[in-house]
């Protein structure tokens, strides 16, 4: 990698600041662009911008993210954010001759039945499910992006899919946050608060898989390596659990006592989302960072910057 100019499109987001950690030292010049220099929904902007910066390489980590009440508000904002953002920067990079670039996607473009562990194969054998519908089919829409590029122009341009993430630089806010530092924070400010229940959404039965964002970016590096075809590659960690066991294991690491309380009138969504990780670990990566490890780092970073992530 020395010498490449690498773009990390996203990179004050909790995946794409990953991945400017993960290529700190690395040899590569790392390429970032904040709002104020690039909005990526200006087709004409990204172009000049990629014109004028001629990267190497790519990395597509921008996107509209949330967990599921976000989603479910803000239908136009997840479809039309990331079809634009994603066909801009894919193919801003084919017209300036961007060697390689890594797509992200999300473990929901998967249908709501597929069997688990779900395997790359299951896309499109079936309905999504609702609560991320909009979402999904944007991600979808860039795998296939992916890989018209490579079929019309044989760019080495791959997909990764990795399951639900969390860490450093997660959203904390909880009308948008995904469950993990939902929890966490609610945790923690009832322990503060001492109170003696925290409400956890939905029923609490529905089982999600949790993959660390520093082992993501650590795994994309390896792709940028190892993988160059087509179709996705999933990247988790191979093993989840309950949503109750989930709240249950957030409430020991931030050392919050009291009951939880399931409200059933929010939305589960999906009931299970294990992604099968045979064709990653056959290639000889693995995820390296515990739950609870990854909880503890996560809790760390959100009481430093506490004060500004409660605004
Ligand atoms: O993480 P999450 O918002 O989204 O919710 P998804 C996961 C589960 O946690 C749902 C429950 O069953 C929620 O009802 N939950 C419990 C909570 N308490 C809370 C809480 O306080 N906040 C939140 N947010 N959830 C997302 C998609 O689906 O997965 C995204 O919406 C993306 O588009 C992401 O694909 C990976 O896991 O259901």
């Amino acid at each position: 990698m020395t010498g490449k100019r690498v773009f990390v499109a996203g990179h004050r987001g909790m995946v794409g600041s990953a991945i400017v950690r993960r290529l700190t030292g690395t040899g590569a010049e790392v390429l970032t662009a904040g709002r104020s220099e690039l909005d990526l929904l200006d087709q004409a902007a990204v172009r000049t911008w990629v014109s004028a910066h001629k990267p190497d390489e790519m990395y597509v980590a921008a996107a509209t993210v949330g967990g599921i009440l976000d989603n479910a508000t803000r239908p136009v904002d997840f479809l039309y954010d990331n079809l634009v953002i994603e066909t801009n920067l894919i193919d801003a990079a084919h017209r300036n001759g961007v060697e390689r670039l890594i797509f992200l996607g999300s473990s929901c473009i998967y249908p709501k039945m597929a069997p688990q562990p779900m395997n790359e194969d299951a896309l499109l054998t079936g309905p999504l499910e609702p609560t991320n519908q909009w979402y999904a089919i944007a991600k979808i829409a860039g795998v296939k992006l992916v890989q018209a590029y490579r079929e019309q122009y044989g760019h080495r341009y791959i997909s990764a899919m990795p399951t639900n993430l969390y860490g450093i630089g997660d959203n904390f806010n909880l009308q948008r946050a995904h469950v993990l530092p939902a929890l966490m924070r609610k945790a923690h400010e009832a322990k503060v608060a001492g109170a003696e229940s925290l409400e956890v959404w939905g029923t609490g039965t529905v089982r999600r898989e949790f993959l660390f964002v520093d082992d993501l970016a650590d795994a994309l590096v390896f792709l940028r390596d190892n993988y160059d075809e087509g179709g996705p590659i999933n990247v988790g960690v191979g093993e989840d659990l309950s949503i109750r066991e989930l709240a249950e294991l957030i409430c020991e690491v931030v050392g919050f006592r009291g009951v939880l309380q399931f409200d059933a009138s929010k939305p589960d969504g999906t009931p299970r989302k294990l992604l099968d990780v045979g064709k990653l670990s056959g290639l000889g990566w693995k995820a390296r960072t515990p739950l609870r490890d990854g909880l503890q780092a996560t809790y760390k970073w959100y009481l430093e910057n506490e004060g500004r992530l409660r605004k």
